[in-house]
């Protein structure tokens, strides 16, 4: 077992341990979701915002309330400090000691310590890193999924809550009741507008539980929008294996990630925030939305590409898929042609140049970025990275071949299996419901594509009614069955 002292002492000069004594830290961010990304983001940027202004006060205390429980322990036994490596294009690191985390939570059937510590008084921000299903919304409308079991639950026993919108619901609720201010609830995930989606869901919830509260909730309570950005892989034991040896330790919530990050935080906090904007990479602006549509359909939109047709390909990683020319060609036309031409900014941008830096960050060697794991809840992601985009050079009459083969490349890996006969293992919340679609179609591409078509939790039903672009993705879909996901690509290629 390592300390956070024995972290500090061991680096032997190779890691940057802008540290301080975590003794002093009281948490003023209570953070829902204790992932890779949390780690390698929010509490990174807190830890140096802590080093440089010494706010000891913005300390944070993280939960698991879902899954995620075995990190919490060994994060606790090294007193919640961690590694977070940064991988440069070039192959060097720079190892820095992340101390934000003044107390870390497992979560099990009992919410009641986190609620208790939610409605403290000196928890100023409830933060949110709980992938796009956490939300339970629909995710082609946005609507709360009001007959989602968890929900129903919460709605009946708000004293006890499942999930992130329930608690926070129950904290707001006591923090009303005891006359406190409420809590900013920060959504970090990579949700459109994901301040507004949390605000929606969260007074949907309220209104079945408390016509009041809700009230006071849309009154009262901030939920800024943010765009966040770094890539963060899940560990494996080969990336722990080459940490720890690197830097001789057994540290158990190492995390490797990019250099680059970035995260543009909409500036609408009730009571206070740290100055995240003291370190590179954050800002605070009114309107966050053009910035986050740029990212979700540049960044997001290709790496749903790369990670579809990648792992149909036999592509395991990112950066393996980035090793293929036809790969890069296809990705490269469709940020500029596809996702670029459909963005509006509010000031001149240089989206050519955004487009061949996103290209080096997927090319980065030192991130083994899995395929499978970006293809992972595909149904919450496809919406927003490619279907606004769809919509918008559908009614401009201009090409979106690469789209439709994303999402070509998409049925073809949720229907579960591969090229070689071998089984996907398809994780995404409507996995079963996919898989009985493409049962019920097996052998029948036109009926297949239609059917997944009028899925109306992804697609709203005007895709579906739309003659060029149901032929599209039927041409895609059957390009890569007739020929392999490798060939289609390829075949794209040759026209672009
Ligand atoms: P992870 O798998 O390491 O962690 C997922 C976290 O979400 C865990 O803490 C888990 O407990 C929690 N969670 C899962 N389902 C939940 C639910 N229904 N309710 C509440 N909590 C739930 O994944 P990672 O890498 O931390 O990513 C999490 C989210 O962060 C992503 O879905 C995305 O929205 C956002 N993000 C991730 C980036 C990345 O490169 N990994 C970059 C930018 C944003
Ligand atoms: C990825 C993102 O897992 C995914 O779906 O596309 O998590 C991606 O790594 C981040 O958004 C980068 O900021």
């Amino acid at each position: 077992m390592i300390s956070k002292h024995s972290l500090l002492k061991s680096h032997s000069g190779k890691m940057v341990a802008r540290g301080y004594d975590g003794t002093e830290l009281t948490a003023g961010i209570v953070h829902i979701g204790l992932g890779a990304f949390h780690r390698a983001h929010q509490a990174l940027y807190t830890h140096e915002t802590i080093a440089a202004t010494g706010e000891f006060h913005w300390g944070i205390c993280a939960a698991n309330i879902f899954g995620g429980q075995e990190l919490v322990q060994e994060l606790q036994a090294q007193d919640n400090a961690y590694t977070v490596t940064e991988m440069n294009p070039d192959g060097s690191r720079t190892v820095k000691l992340a101390t934000a985390i003044a107390q870390s939570l497992a979560v099990e059937d009992d919410r009641r310590p986190l609620l208790d510590i939610m409605a403290a008084e000196t928890t100023r921000i409830v933060s949110l890193t709980i992938t796009e299903k956490g939300y339970c919304l629909n995710p082609a409308t946005g609507e709360l999924m009001a007959d989602n079991a968890l929900i129903v639950h919460d709605i009946e026993h708000p004293e006890n809550p499942k999930t992130a919108l329930g608690l926070i619901v129950t904290a707001l609720g006591k923090r009303r009741s005891s006359g406190i201010t409420p809590f900013t609830v920060l959504s970090c995930d990579n949700v459109p507008d994901n301040g507004k989606r949390a605000r929606a869901a969260i007074i949907q919830m309220a209104e079945a539980m408390d016509a009041e509260l809700a009230l006071w909730i849309s009154e009262e309570v901030a939920f800024p929008c943010t765009m966040v950005d770094r890539i963060v892989p899940a560990m494996t034991e080969e990336s722990f294996a080459e940490v720890n040896s690197y830097l001789g330790i057994d540290d158990k919530g190492a995390i490797v990630t990019e250099a680059y990050r970035q995260w543009v935080i909409e500036d609408h906090f009730t009571i206070g925030r740290p100055q995240w904007d003291q370190i590179d990479g954050a800002m605070f602006v009114a309107d966050v939305q053009p910035y986050e549509e740029m990212k979700l359909r540049m960044l997001n939109g290709s790496h749903s590409i790369l990670a579809y047709l990648g792992y149909l390909a036999g592509y395991e990683t990112i950066d393996a898929c980035m090793q293929d020319e036809q790969f890069v060609k296809v990705t490269r036309h469709y940020m500029n042609n596809e996702a670029a031409v459909t963005l509006e900014m509010p000031e001149p941008t240089d989206f050519a140049s955004y487009a061949e830096k996103l290209i080096e960050r997927f090319t980065n060697p030192g991130l083994k970025h899995r395929t499978w794991q970006i293809a992972m809840d595909g149904s919450q992601k496809v919406p927003q990275r490619w279907l606004n985009a769809a919509r918008t050079l559908l009614a401009e009459e201009k090409a979106f071949a690469a789209i439709a083969l994303g999402i070509g490349g998409w049925m073809h890996y949720v229907s579960g299996t591969d090229e070689q006969g071998n089984t996907i293992d398809v994780r995404d919340p409507m996995a079963e419901q996919l898989k009985a679609v493409a049962i019920q179609h097996q052998g029948k591409p036109a009926q297949l594509v239609k059917a997944f078509l009028s899925l109306d939790a992804v697609f709203d039903p005007s895709l579906v009614a739309n003659e060029r672009f149901v032929e599209a993705v039927t041409h895609a879909y059957n390009t890569i069955r007739e020929q392999g996901a490798r060939q289609a690509v390829a075949l794209l290629a040759e026209t672009i």
